[in-house]
């Protein structure tokens, strides 16, 4: 189903509640050969970035669950599409640069990135968080959440916190503030406010979308199934990039290369592909 035939009332929803669900967006085929191509993926990142003599795992574009210290909700790589063509036809296909035109009202949208999100049996919770607090860039900006597996809830499908993208939550301390005391003050919120996440089950070919502002979580993968989900970060072509406000935006800066991007420039070049 694309967006047109969905049409005005996800948008509605979209902005109302700050997530949507976009039954059938993608083709199941496109999210098959995804799928089948996720441990070329991996393999090529191993290549590309090497495994860590100490934990086995990536540390550039993929964390492992035990890594030093680090407990980690899940395995995570960055920017499939640039590794497999499967992915890149995944990621620029017309039914989400379609949706995407149209849910951010532009006329180009970019590409911030992609990652992979394998939660294993077993894997912990995502912690509640902000996308946006992460990206030193303004303007209009969601995520697909695009599974390629059918998820249920128990497998950790992503949920959401109805209408917070709209509520004060103090964003500027948020984005100056490190991952852990942003975590503590976005749950300590929750918790005052009474507010319960919501998700949907979904099958292959469904996507979530959540606003850059909606505060989201998932659980554990308490199943015998390991989700499989590409996350696919857009935002409106025009977004000008700001100065990092503190270590979360500093340590995306790194990772995605974007220093060579001056304050108030567009988010150009190959890295952040026009869509
Ligand atoms: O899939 C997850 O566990 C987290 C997803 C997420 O935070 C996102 O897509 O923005």
């Amino acid at each position: 189903m694309s967006l047109s035939q969905t049409g005005h009332s996800v948008i509605e929803t979209f902005k109302r509640d700050g997530f949507a669900r976009l039954s059938k967006l993608v083709p199941g085929i496109i999210i098959a050969r995804a799928h089948a191509a996720v441990p070329d993926v991996i393999a090529s990142a191993e290549r590309i970035f090497g495994r860590c003599q100490d934990c086995g795992g990536v540390h550039y574009d993929f964390a492992e669950r035990d890594c030093g210290n680090l407990t980690r909700p899940f395995v995570q790589l960055f920017n499939a599409w640039a590794l497999h063509p499967a992915f890149r036809d995944l990621v620029f296909h017309p039914s989400i640069s379609q949706a995407a035109r149209a849910l951010l009202k532009c006329q180009e949208v970019r590409l911030i990135h992609d990652q992979l999100l394998i939660k294993r049996p077993g894997d912990l919770p995502t912690s509640a968080h902000i996308d946006g607090n992460y990206w030193p860039f303004d303007g209009p900006a969601f995520t697909f959440w695009v599974p390629l597996v059918d998820v249920s809830i128990a497998m950790g499908t992503v949920q959401f916190y109805r209408g917070t993208h709209l509520r004060d939550i103090a964003r500027a301390r948020l984005q100056a503030a490190d991952e852990e005391t942003a975590s503590r003050v976005i749950a300590n919120w929750i918790a005052e406010q009474q507010l319960e996440p919501e998700g949907f089950e979904l099958r292959q070919g469904d996507v979530t979308i959540h606003d850059k502002w909606t505060i989201h979580c998932t659980q554990a993968n308490a199943s015998s199934i390991t989700r499989v989900v590409l996350a696919i970060h857009v935002m409106d072509a025009r977004s000008k990039r700001f100065e990092a406000l503190g270590p979360m935006q500093r340590g995306h800066v790194d990772l995605f290369h974007w220093q060579g991007i001056p304050s108030a420039a567009e988010l150009y070049g190959a890295i952040c592909p026009v869509m």
